[in-house]
Formats: structure tokens, sequence, C-alpha cells
């Protein structure tokens, strides 16, 4: 049976190709879709084949293309296989996407995940033509229930001069009054305290509204979300979820966190699914998480009767996971709330919250600097997400990564980070498989000896006391000692031999 209750935008049900068509070169589109869910399944490729077409008679035809964050091949994949987006904002993951980003075909602009709406409501990013959303249903009167991810859609779906609707029946039905759909944000000088005090508060509607005189296309699909499956944990996972809990617990035990924590936020990858599959076994009980992705490991906690509520704005699931909540949203529905990502990410709520942060990290420095973003200075890998949002803002901002990458070739601790995401000052906790370095505290100096003591690879540890103490030579014992013609010799060196040990 058809998910399209509302007579007028019935009326709007066409095909994947007539929507796509009226998506035209130059335009703005913001698309739904964040982690991989929610994303629009037949518009985008579509649209790939209509651009394909033109760009083989010769035509030129590239989008700007904005989302929630990352999507999935038939999203990201399939326009930059074809060279359909010549800008791209505020995130991604893409294989494909990544390498024309790289190759300079595509422009990224790589912003706060929170920032994006307000700046698209401001006008920053200049004119929004199309926005393409996935939803489950059109309810009779015309509002909009979200899917599996809310992301950027609200503001898209207010703000777009046309909107194209695809309706997702492979989405569960049971999903609606998951979300919390917050109608109340404003630019300043008009801007009001968001009144949310708890993770699990609702302070919005459930569903969007929209314009019907601006739907210009409806289209019906049903096909899942394309989620990947997390690794299993390993070792150097395992370590590192091993120390981020004894970590918690000392916390407590020192009354500095109560015992059952503080809303948790758990950034993307395997290190963070280890770290809440360690929470399962973990002393710690009625936990709570205020993040961006619900991922399996929470879903576990929820399970166990360990979370009591968990608040978003996207899944982030393995497809076993996400088929489970598709056949039980039902009964997550009171204990997931999914928001718009300026909600979820918002650093009033961080803050006041006294969320504790957790993200991974491509490498740090001895003084506590990270990298999330580039390899080697200049590739950039996926983006900062909303990595910022929660570091800068957090109760307690921890950072995790393997010692080394590349087979042992590389230092995840290196003496200056080759492209800076987070500063010092948004990094109170390192940890790697070798240990936890507790930053909080600690002067430049101090910070330096501990990274390198409790957190650099056996094998780089000599090499990077070398450096320090060289350095602390060199700048005569300044405050933050570098010497600025070795601090990137790893690096270089990496780029020149294959890896960053000396021959
Ligand atoms: O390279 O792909 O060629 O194998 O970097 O590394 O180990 O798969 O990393 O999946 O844990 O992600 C920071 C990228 C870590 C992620 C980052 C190479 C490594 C591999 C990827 P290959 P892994 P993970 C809120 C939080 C920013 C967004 C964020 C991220 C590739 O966590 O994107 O935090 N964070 N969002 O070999 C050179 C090093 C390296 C290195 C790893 N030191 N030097 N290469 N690699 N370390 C959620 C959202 O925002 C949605």
């Amino acid at each position: 049976m058809s998910r399209v209750l509302n007579p007028a935008l019935r009326q709007k049900i066409t095909t994947a190709e007539q929507a796509a068509s009226l998506i035209r070169p130059g335009m703005n589109v913001g698309m739904s879709g964040f982690t991989g869910s929610g994303y629009p399944k037949s518009v985008p490729q579509a649209l790939a084949a209509q651009i394909k077409a033109a760009h083989e008679r010769g035509e030129p035809f590239m989008i700007g293309l904005w989302t929630g964050a990352s999507t999935a091949p038939e999203l990201d994949g399939s326009l930059a296989e074809v060279d359909g987006v010549s800008f791209r904002t505020p995130y991604q993951s893409d294989p494909i996407m990544r390498r024309k980003i790289n190759e300079g075909i595509t422009e990224y602009d790589d912003i706060h995940l929170s920032h994006l709406a307000p700046m698209v409501w401001a006008g920053s990013m200049g004119r929004l033509d199309v926005a393409v959303i996935e939803v489950t249903a059109i309810k009779p009167d015309g509002t909009l229930v979200p899917s599996s991810s809310v992301g950027n859609n609200k503001t898209y779906l207010d703000l777009a001069d046309k909107v194209i609707l695809e309706v997702n029946s492979w989405q569960s039905a049971d999903l609606e009054g998951m979300h919390d759909v917050y109608y109340g944000t404003r630019l300043p000088p008009d801007r009001m305290p968001v009144l949310l005090t708890h993770a699990g508060d609702r302070i919005g509607v459930r569903n969007y509204r929209v314009d019907p005189d601006r739907v210009v296309a409806v289209v019906e699909t049903d096909a899942p979300d394309r989620n990947t499956p997390f690794k299993p944990v390993d070792d150097a996972s395992r370590a590192i979820a091993e120390f981020y809990l004894d970590f918690l617990t000392n916390e407590v035990q020192h009354g500095r966190l109560p015992g059952d924590l503080l809303p948790l936020q758990s950034g993307v990858g395997n290190v963070a699914n280890a770290v809440l599959t360690g929470l399962l076994d973990g002393p710690f009980d009625y936990l709570t998480s205020y993040t961006e992705v619900i991922q399996d490991g929470m879903v576990d906690l929820i399970d166990a009767g360990k979370m009591t509520v968990a608040s978003a704005t996207a899944f982030s699931l393995s497809p076993d996971y996400a088929a489970k909540m598709n056949n039980q949203a039902r009964h997550y529905r009171d204990k997931i709330v999914l928001r718009p990502q300026e909600i979820s990410n918002h650093p009033e709520m961080i803050r006041r919250l006294g969320v504790i942060a957790c993200n991974g990290m491509i490498e740090a420095d001895i003084y506590g600097n990270v990298n999330s973003t580039h390899i080697m200075g200049s590739k950039l890998q996926n983006g900062i997400g909303g990595s910022a949002d929660f570091a800068r803002n957090a109760y307690i901002s921890a950072f995790v990564t393997p010692s080394t990458a590349k087979g042992g070739s590389i230092s995840a601790i290196v003496p200056m980070v080759s492209h800076h995401d987070h500063t010092e000052h948004d990094v109170q906790v390192l940890i790697t498989e070798q240990g936890l370095a507790d930053l909080r505290g600690k002067s430049p100096k101090q910070r330096a000896k501990m990274i390198i003591d409790k957190c650099a690879h056996p094998d780089y540890r000599p090499m990077l006391t070398e450096y320090y103490e060289h350095a602390l030579k060199t700048a005569n014992g300044l405050h933050t000692p570098h010497d600025l013609r070795q601090s990137l010799s790893w690096h270089i060196r990496f780029l020149e031999t294959g890896t960053m040990k000396p021959s």
C-alpha cells in the first residue's frame, strides 16, 4: 500500500528520472543522508545518469551537494563517479568522492556539522535550489515522517525553492514517533535557549512540515540503507577500550563523575564501537548517550538494560542491526531520539549536559594537538564531522587511535601534527593501545613527557624523546619547545622512503 496519504502530494508521484530532470547544471542541492542512513536511493542515481549523458554530449553539468554528513555509494559514489559534483559539504567518507576531492575536481568545505544549518539559514552558502529528502511516509495532512536520519532535512525542506521527496517503504513505519524535530531555532539576535536538559527530552514535533506548493515530485522507493558491518573488535581496539573504561571508573571513584556517568558521545569507527562493547561488561548502569549516531554497541547497551536513552541524529548500524531496528522500531521508539543535527551537536546542549566525548583521530603531536582529517598534511580522508562540536564543548574530551599505522611504518604520535583540527586546548585525554595520557592540568612540557611515555609505540618512543630533548635545547626551554626545521621531518621521511623510521 502506498505511504503517500496526502491527496495533493499523491498527484505529484513520478519516476526518479523525471524528478532528477528538474535538477539543472549549477544548482545547489540539499540532500538527506547521514552516515549511510536515510539518504535518497533513486534520484541521485538517475541524476548521475543524466549528468553522464550530458558530459557525453559535451555539455557541462555539475551541482553543489550539501547533505547531513556521509551518505552511501548510491549518492556520493554515483555522483562523484560521473564528475557531477563541483562543491561538497559538510562531510563525506566515500572512496570515489574522496578521490575527486583530492584530485581537485570537487571543492570541499569541511564544516562543523552543527554549523551548516545556521549558515544555510543565514544565506552564507548561497541559494538552495532543490532539496531531495527521504521520508518514510507522507501523512494525510501533508506532514512528512522522517526516515533513519534527520541531519539537515528540516532546514533544506524549509529553504529550498523546489522539494523532491523519496518515500521509502523499506524503512519501518514504526519509526514514526522516534524523532524530535525542533522548529524553535533562530538566528542572532533572536536566538533563544534550547530548553533541553536531559538526553531523552523531547521539545519539538514528530514530523517535518513542508509547503506542498514547493514539492515538485514524489518518488516511491523500497530500498535498504547501505550500512557496512563493523570489523570484529581487534586487540588494539580492545586495549584502547579497556584504558578508557578504567579511566572512567577512576573518575567515578574520585567523585569527579556520577556512578551512571554523564551522557556519552562516541565517534565513528571500530574503536568507538569497541568502547561501547566494553561498557556492556562494565560496572556502569543507567547510562545515557547524547551523540550523533546510534551504533550497534548502543543497541546492545539498551537491550542489556544498561542504557536508558540514546539521543542522536542518525543510525549508523551494521546490516544485521539495521534489520533488527527495522523489525523492532516500535520497541526502541521511546529509548532513542533522533534530532536535527544542529541540536544533536549543539554546543549549548553538549556543555549543559556535560557530555563525555570520545573521537577517533589520525595523529596527535607530543603536545596534544590532533589531526582528524588529513593524511601526511595534504590528502583529505573524511572530514571533521561532529568531532569538534563535541571535543570543544565536552565535559571530558578524549581522542583515540592505534599508536601506529600502515604496519608500523607510521607513528600516530608525532613531533608536530601535519594538519590541525583539534588544538591542545580541546584535547584532555589521549588513548592508544599503549596507554592513556590524562592531560588535564598539565603544561606543554608535562604533556609531552606523558604522551611519549604512555601513548607512543615503543619503536618510536626513543625517537620522540630525542626530538623533544633536542627541541628543548633549540628553543632554549621556551614554553612549547619545537625545532621548526625538524618538526615535520618524520612526515617528509615517510613520503620519501615509505617509513617514518630512519634508515
Ligand atoms: O588508510 O584506508 O588506506 O587503509 O587512515 O584509518 O584506522 O581505518 O581509521 O576508521 O578508525 O577512522 C580519524 C579517519 C579514523 C575517523 C578517522 C590511515 C589508515 C587508513 C583510516 P587506508 P582507520 P578509523 C563524529 C565523529 C573525523 C570525524 C569524526 C574520522 C585510514 O575517526 O573520520 O571524528 N574522524 N566524527 O591506514 C597516515 C596516520 C594514520 C593514517 C590512520 N597516523 N598517518 N595514515 N591512517 N592513521 C561522527 C561523525 O562525524 C559522523
